[in-house]
C-alpha cells in the first residue's frame, strides 16, 4: 500500500482524492456523495436514483452504475410517472449519453452559418462571446431585440429568470406547436390549464387523436391499459389506425378537422335526449341554456356528412358514453394543434365532460407541479418592460398566458420586423430548426440575426445555425431543480460524472448572468446549493432525497377546489370570449379541405422517438423502422405507386422525396409521415441523411384565439419521383 504525504494529498486536490477512496475508475464527486449515501459501493457498483428525461414526462429512474459507467436504466417503482417501468426511449437513454457525437467541449463558429464549422473553446472564452453579444444588442437596440426560446425542461425557472432579469419580453415555447388549443380551452371553461385524468373505476373513455400507446406519457399509457384490462370501453378517433386504434373497442377512420362536428354532435344527442346530469349542471355551470339553444343543428346525421362517421354510430357513442356517466372520460388530447378550429373543438370536448358531470371521478382538479413547500434562491425584482412581444401576445393574442406564446408567430414577426427589429437568439432545450412549421423560413429568421447561441447536449439542427454552442451535461450527468410532485419532491441527481467539458443548465444560466451584470439573481453557490435552498424550508437534507430520490414535503392545507373563471362556475358559455366577439359556445367552424389530387399531411409521434431529439441515439436507431410516408393501398394502386417507391411530395411551402409505405391503416384521403426525420446538421453522423422532414412542408397557421398551430392543415400532392 502507497501512503501519500499531505503535501501529494493537497496537490492532487480533493476530487482526485475521493477517486482514491472508491477505487481507481470510480468518478470521483459522484461516487463519494453515492458512497456516502449508500447507494454504491466501495467498487463504485450500485444504482442511483434519479429521473429520465428523454422526453417531458419524467420517470423515476433507478440508474445501474458500475465503476463509474451506467450500464442499464429501470423504472423506479417509487415514482407515479414511471411506476417502475420506463418506455423504449426511458430504456435507451444510456446511448444519448454516451452518443459519440455529443457536442463535450463549448464551440464557436468558425466558418458561414450553417456550414458547420466550430472550433473548441474554453468555457471562459464561450460565455464572454455569448455575454458580449447580449450586452451589444441590449446597449444597441433595447433588450427586446433579444429573443429567449427554450422547451420543458426542469431547470427553465432560471432560464426564464435570465430572460426576465435580462429584461426581454421574447420567450419562444413549444407549447403552441404542441397544446395551446387545450390549454386555453380549459382557461376559458374550467379556469384551470389541463385538469387531472383518473382511470380507476372509469367505464368509458373517448380519445379524440390521443394516440397514447405510441405518443407515450409512461403512467398514463399504462393506467389506460390497465383501465382496457379492467373491461373499460376506448372509442379511439384518428384518420389512422395507430397502436392505440388497435387496443381500442371502437376506432373511427374521422375525416380531418371535423372533430369538432363529431362532438358538436355527442352534445346535441346528450342533450336533446336528455341523458345530460342536469343537478350538475344547473349547480356547477352557466350558459347551459344558450347551448341547448343553439345545438339543435348539429344532429349526427348533419355530422355524419362532415366526418364521414355514420350517424347511427355517433349516435350510439353517445349514449353509451352517458350511459357509463360519470365513470366516462372524453380526454381533451396533448398535442392538439391539428387545425385552426381545434380551440372550438377542446371546446367541446371539454363541455361534454361537463355535461355528464364527471367531476371529481375521471375528471379531477390538477395535481399541479408548483409547491409551496419548497424554496428558492432570494432575487431582485425584474426590470418593468414595456416592449411588445414579436409573438402578439397579448396584443393580438389576448388570451394566449405570457408563458406559452405563439412561436409560429414570433418566427414570422422576425421576417417581418414587426413590431420591431430582432438582433439575437438564445435558444436553450430546443430545436426551433425542425419543431417550427415551415422550415424555410425558420432558416431565414436564424439568417436575420446577429448572434445564436445554444444550449444542447449534441449538434441538433438548430446548434448547427448557430454562433456559440454550450455544451450541457446530460440528464444522468447533472442536477436539475427538484421537480415537486403532490406530497413529494423528486431529484434528478448525477448518475456518473459529467463527460468532457459538459456543465449543468444551473452553472450555464448562473455563470452567464454573472457575465450579464446579472449576478443578484442568482443568488447560489454552485448546484447542491441550489437544491439545498429549496429544501430548506422542508427539514429534509440533500443527503436523504439523494439516497431516496425524493423528499416528503410538509402537509400543506387542503385545498378547496374553486372554479377559476369570472363567473365562478364551468363556463359552457363564456363571458371571456363573448366580450371579445367571439363564438361564446362552441360552435361549427368549417376547416379548409384538399383539393381534389391533393392530401391532408399528417403528423404523429412514433413510440422510438422523441420529437427532433433522439434520433442520434443508436440504441433506437436499431430498433426503428425506415422513415416513410404513409399512403391507404386503395390510393397508392390509384396512383401507380407501389410500396418502397420513392416519391415526391410537394405542399405550398415546400417538397421533400422520401420512400412509400403502403399501408390499411390510414384513410385513402391523407398520408402521414412522423416528424424528426431529414436532419440538417451533419454533426448527427447517425441521423443525418435519414428520411425527409415533414417540417419543409408545414405551412403555418394560427389559430386567433388559442395561437395554436395547424399541422393537419397543410395539402400536399405525392407523384413518384
Ligand atoms: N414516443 C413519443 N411519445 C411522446 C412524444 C414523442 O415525441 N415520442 N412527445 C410527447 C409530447 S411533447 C406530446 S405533445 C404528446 C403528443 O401526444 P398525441 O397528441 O397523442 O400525439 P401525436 O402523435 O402528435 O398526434 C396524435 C394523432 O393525431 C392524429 N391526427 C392528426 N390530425 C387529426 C385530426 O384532425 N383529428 C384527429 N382525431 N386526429 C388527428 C395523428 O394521426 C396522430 O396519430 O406525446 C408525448 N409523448
Ligand atoms: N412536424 C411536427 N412538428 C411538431 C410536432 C410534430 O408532431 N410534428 N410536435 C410539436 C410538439 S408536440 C412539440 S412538444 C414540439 C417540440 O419541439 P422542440 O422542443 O423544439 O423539439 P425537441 O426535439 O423536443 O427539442 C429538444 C432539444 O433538446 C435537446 N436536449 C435533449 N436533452 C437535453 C439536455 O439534457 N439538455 C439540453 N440543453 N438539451 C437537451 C435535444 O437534443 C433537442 O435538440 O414540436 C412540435 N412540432
Ligand atoms: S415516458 Fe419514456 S422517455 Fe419519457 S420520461 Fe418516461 S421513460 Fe423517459
Ligand atoms: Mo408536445
Amino acid at each position: 500500500m502507497t501512503t501519500l504525504s499531505r503535501r501529494d494529498f493537497l496537490k492532487m486536490g480533493g476530487a482526485a482524492a475521493a477517486a482514491l477512496a472508491v477505487g481507481q475508475f470510480v468518478p470521483p464527486s459522484v461516487a463519494q456523495a453515492a458512497l456516502a449515501t449508500g447507494q454504491v459501493n466501495a467498487q463504485g457498483d450500485g444504482e442511483i436514483a434519479t429521473m429520465c428525461e428523454m422526453c417531458v414526462w419524467r420517470c423515476g429512474v433507478l440508474a445501474k452504475v458500475r465503476g463509474g459507467k451506467v450500464v442499464k436504466l429501470d423504472g423506479n417503482p417509487d415514482h407515479p410517472h414511471s411506476n417502475g417501468k420506463l418506455c423504449p426511449r426511458g430504456q435507451a437513454g444510456l446511448a444519448t449519453t454516451y452518443d459519440p457525437d455529443r457536442v463535450l467541449s463549448p464551440l464557436v463558429r468558425v466558418g458561414k452559418r450553417g456550414e458547420g464549422k466550430f472550433r473548441e473553446a474554453s468555457w471562459e472564452e464561450a460565455l464572454d462571446i455569448v455575454a458580449w453579444n447580449m450586452l451589444e444588442i441590449k446597449k444597441k437596440y433595447g433588450p427586446e431585440a433579444m429573443v429567449f426560446s427554450s422547451t420543458h425542461n426542469l431547470s427553465q425557472v432560471q432560464f426564464e429568470n435570465l430572460l426576465q432579469a435580462y429584461g426581454s419580453p421574447n420567450y419562444g415555447t413549444q407549447r403552441s406547436l404542441c397544446f395551446n388549443a387545450m390549454i386555453v380551452a380549459n382557461l376559458m371553461t374550467y379556469g384551470m390549464e389541463e385538469p387531472g385524468r383518473s382511470y380507476e373505476g372509469v367505464k368509458y373513455i373517448i380519445l379524440t387523436g390521443r394516440n397514447l400507446a405510441e405518443a407515450i406519457s409512461n403512467s398514463e399509457t399504462g393506467t389506460l391499459i390497465d383501465a382496457i384490462d379492467r373491461g373499460a370501453k376506448l372509442v379511439y378517433i384518428d384518420p389512422r389506425f395507430t397502436k392505440t386504434a388497435g387496443k381500442a373497442a371502437e376506432w373511427l377512420p374521422i375525416r380531418p378537422g371535423t372533430d369538432l362536428a363529431l362532438h358538436l354532435a355527442f352534445i346535441n344527442v346528450i342533450i336533446s335526449e336528455k341523458r345530460y346530469n342536469a343537478e350538475f349542471v344547473a349547480q356547477y355551470t352557466t350558459g347551459f341554456d344558450e347551448l341547448a339553444a343553439s345545438i339543435g343543428q348539429y344532429t349526427p346525421e348533419w355530422a355524419a356528412e362532415k366526418t364521414g362517421i355514420p350517424a347511427e354510430t355517433i349516435r350510439r357513442i353517445a349514449q353509451e358514453f352517458s350511459d357509463a356517466a360519470p365513470n366516462a372520460l372524453a380526454h381533451n388530447g396533448w398535442r392538439t394543434s391539428n387545425f385552426v378550429n381545434s380551440f372550438q373543438t377542446e371546446r367541446a370536448i371539454t363541455i361534454l365532460n361537463a355535461l355528464v358531470g364527471n367531476w371529481g371521478v375521471t375528471h379531477l382538479p390538477a395535481g399541479g407541479e408548483e409547491s409551496g413547500a419548497l424554496g428558492k434562491p432570494p432575487q431582485p425584482g425584474y426590470p418593468r418592460i414595456s416592449a411588445l412581444r414579436l409573438d402578439g401576445v397579448p396584443w393580438k393574442y389576448p388570451f394566449v398566458p405570457l408563458k406559452l406564446g405563439v412561436f409560429q408567430e414570433l418566427r414570422d414577426n422576425i421576417l417581418k420586423d414587426d413590431p420591431y427589429q430582432a438582433h439575437g437568439w438564445f435558444i436553450s432545450r430546443q430545436n426551433p430548426a425542425q419543431s417550427i412549421p415551415d422550415r424555410r423560413k425558420t432558416l431565414q429568421a436564424f439568417a436575420k440575426m446577429d448572434f445564436i447561441a445554444t444550449v444542447d447536449v449534441i449538434m441538433n439542427d438548430t446548434s448547427w445555425f448557430s454562433d456559440v454552442v454550450l455544451p450541457e451535461a446530460s440528464y444522468l450527468e447533472r442536477y436539475d431543480p427538484l421537480m415537486p410532485m403532490g406530497a413529494k419532491a423528486f431529484i434528478r441527481q448525477p448518475v456518473i460524472e459529467p463527460q468532457g467539458q459538459a456543465k449543468s443548465a444551473l452553472w450555464i444560466f448562473k455563470q452567464l448572468g454573472e457575465r450579464l451584470g446579472l449576478g443578484d439573481y442568482f443568488q447560489y453557490a454552485d448546484e447542491e446549493d441550489y437544491l439545498n435552498q429549496q429544501l430548506a424550508p422542508t427539514g429534509v437534507s440533500l443527503e436523504e432525497v439523494r439516497a431516496k430520490g425524493y423528499a416528503e414535503l410538509p402537509e400543506g392545507e387542503a385545498e378547496v377546489y374553486k372554479w377559476n373563471t369570472p363567473s365562478g362556475k364551468i363556463e359552457i358559455k363564456s363571458s371571456t370570449l363573448e366580450k371579445a366577439g367571439f363564438a361564446a359556445i362552441p360552435t361549427w367552424e368549417e376547416p379548409p379541405a384538399p383539393k381534389s389530387g391533393e392530401f391532408y399531411l399528417l403528423t404523429g409521434k412514433d413510440a422510438r422517438q422523441t420529437q427532433f431529439a433522439t434520433h442520434n441515439n443508436l440504441l433506437l436507431k436499431k430498433y426503428d423502422d425506415e422513415p416513410r410516408i404513409w399512403m391507404n393501398a386503395k390510393t397508392a394502386s390509384e396512383n401507380g405507386l407501389v410500396d418502397d417507391d420513392l416519391v415526391e411530395v410537394t405542399s405550398e411551402v415546400g417538397k421533400i422525396k422520401v420512400h412509400l409505405e403502403v399501408t390499411q391503416a390510414i384513410r385513402p384521403d391523407c398520408v402521414y409521415m412522423t416528424p424528426g426525420f431529414g436532419h440538417l446538421s451533419m454533426g448527427l453522423t447517425t441521423a443525418y441523411g435519414l428520411g425527409a422532414s415533414d417540417s419543409d412542408l408545414h405551412i403555418s397557421y394560427t389559430d386567433p384565439i388559442s395561437g395554436g398551430q395547424a399541422l393537419s392543415q397543410t395539402f400536399v400532392t405525392v407523384r413518384k419521383a
